[in-house]
């Protein structure tokens, strides 16, 4: 009898422990990890036939329109100005080292040439140009990584599963729901976006809280997809947008509109894994392009949370809305531009970095890379800054001037003589320690 129980225990485990397989990053992955991490600025484009009602991404779902009434925008979709080369230069004078395109949002229409449905860019427009195409094309032309954004929700395919949003959205047919045509269709798709554009940074998904359920979880069955994205492309990184501490396959945490620790929007609680972070940020206050959000954050916000970002060790994927004539809004361009040059200047600070010793301050923040930790000051009102260090201080400098700046040993670590700093966007003062 006993051996009976302890062999079923046995079995039992060991059921337990098969399930439970640990995903074990490959060097490959492991390598591009790194690489996403030492970039820290990436540039997020959200841009689809939405951007024609010019109302932001969610106009379907917010609007609870008929989907079909919906869809005849993309008969009308003829962006004339859209030059991935443009675009493409815009992108890397801002110094920003990768993309991140909406391939499929949640209103299901897809930015590619894709067998899988014809509400694409190709069959359903009077365009019919293979945007993804000519952008990856020009990224590989260029040398700048892609990423892939691709919706789990959908808001008009009728074999979808309805979830929490959308469900006043009107024109489907119920009685073809059916999860495992639409996970077959996912996964059909995504194996064309792996396949035919060359070699893809990221697979980052969004719209798993689409059915986050407390009582009865709904299985997304997300190991298989993510097996399918590794074994598709093995230096591919899964990321998902779900507001969660990552799950088992996932290589890289996401935070919304808030720094890792922060939670402003309510959709950033999570808390912090070990894995490459990176925090996606809207420019005005939308995604998609919106006609009445005039709204842009100063270059020096924009910097600033970048630099916030890297000193909380994460990156920045900062959105920007195209129009529906194919351009980046021009004020966009311009932002762009100016955190460029701001770059070209400081990115030794930024790029490369890891979070640096002093956790963020009211002043500002720290980065650190081998031997050099940068301080980065916004704003200080007394002349003198305390910084709590373990590590020996050998010299300190202004990283633009080179001047020398004095400091003092105390317990706990120095006491810096910046004086006052105001207006300026990040006075940086580079400390060699050892
Ligand atoms: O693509 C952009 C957005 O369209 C998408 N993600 C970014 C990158 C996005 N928009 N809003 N959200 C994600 C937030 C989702 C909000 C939610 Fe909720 C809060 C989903 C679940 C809780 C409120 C309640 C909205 C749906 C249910």
């Amino acid at each position: 009898m006993i051996k009976k129980t302890l062999l079923a225990v046995v079995a039992m485990l060991s059921v337990v422990s098969l399930s439970a397989q640990k995903y074990e990053p490959t060097p490959e992955i492991l390598k591009a990890r790194e690489e996403f991490s030492d970039a820290r600025f990436g540039i997020f484009i959200h841009w689809g036939i939405y951007s024609m009602f010019a109302q932001g991404e969610w106009y379907l779902q917010n609007a609870g329109i008929n989907r079909d009434e919906y869809a005849k925008a993309a008969d009308a979709f003829y962006p004339h100005r859209f030059n991935a080369e443009e675009w493409v230069s815009a992108i890397k004078a801002a110094g920003a080292k990768y993309i991140c395109i909406t391939t499929r949002h949640h209103d299901s229409f897809s930015m590619w040439d894709t067998e899988q449905s014809e509400f694409n860019i190709v069959d359903a427009t009077p365009f019919g140009r293979d945007i993804l195409k000519e952008l990856a094309d020009e990224c590989a032309k260029q040398g700048i990584k892609l990423h892939l954004y691709y919706s789990h929700a959908d808001w008009s395919r009728d074999d979808y599963p309805r979830g929490r949003t959308a469900y006043w959205v009107t024109g489907r047919d119920e009685s073809k729901i059916s999860w495992e045509s639409y996970y077959n269709f996912m996964n059909k798709q995504i194996e064309e976006l792996l396949t035919n554009y060359g070699p893809i940074g990221a697979m980052w998904f969004d719209g798993w809280w689409d059915h986050d359920e407390d009582k009865t979880p709904f299985d997304w069955q997300l190991d298989e997809q993510y097996a399918l994205v590794h074994k598709l492309q093995p230096s591919c990184l899964v990321a998902n947008n779900h507001h969660q501490a990552p799950f088992e396959g996932e290589d890289i945490q996401i935070f919304e509109r808030d720094l890792p620790g922060e939670n402003t929007h309510g959709l950033s609680g999570q808390s912090i894994s070990r894995l490459p972070l990176e925090t996606c940020q809207t420019m005005n206050g939308m995604w998609g392009y919106k006609v009445v959000d005039q709204n842009y954050k100063s270059t020096e916000t924009l910097i600033r949370y970048l630099v916030s970002a890297a000193g909380k060790g994460a990156n920045l994927l900062l959105n920007v809305g195209p129009q529906p004539n194919g351009e980046l809004p021009a004020v966009a361009v311009e932002r762009l531009r100016e955190m460029g040059e701001w770059l070209a200047k400081y990115g030794e600070t930024i790029y490369g970095t890891d979070a640096g010793d002093v956790k963020p301050q009211h002043w500002g923040c720290t980065t650190r890379k081998g031997n050099k930790l940068y301080l980065h000051i916004f704003e200080l009102e007394d002349e003198a800054l305390f910084l709590p260090l373990s590590c020996k201080v050998v010299s300190a400098k202004a990283f633009d001037t080179g001047a020398a700046v004095k400091f003092q040993k105390v317990d706990g670590g120095i006491v810096l003589k910046t004086g006052k700093v105001e207006g300026v966007v990040d006075y940086v003062v580079e400390l060699t320690t050892k």
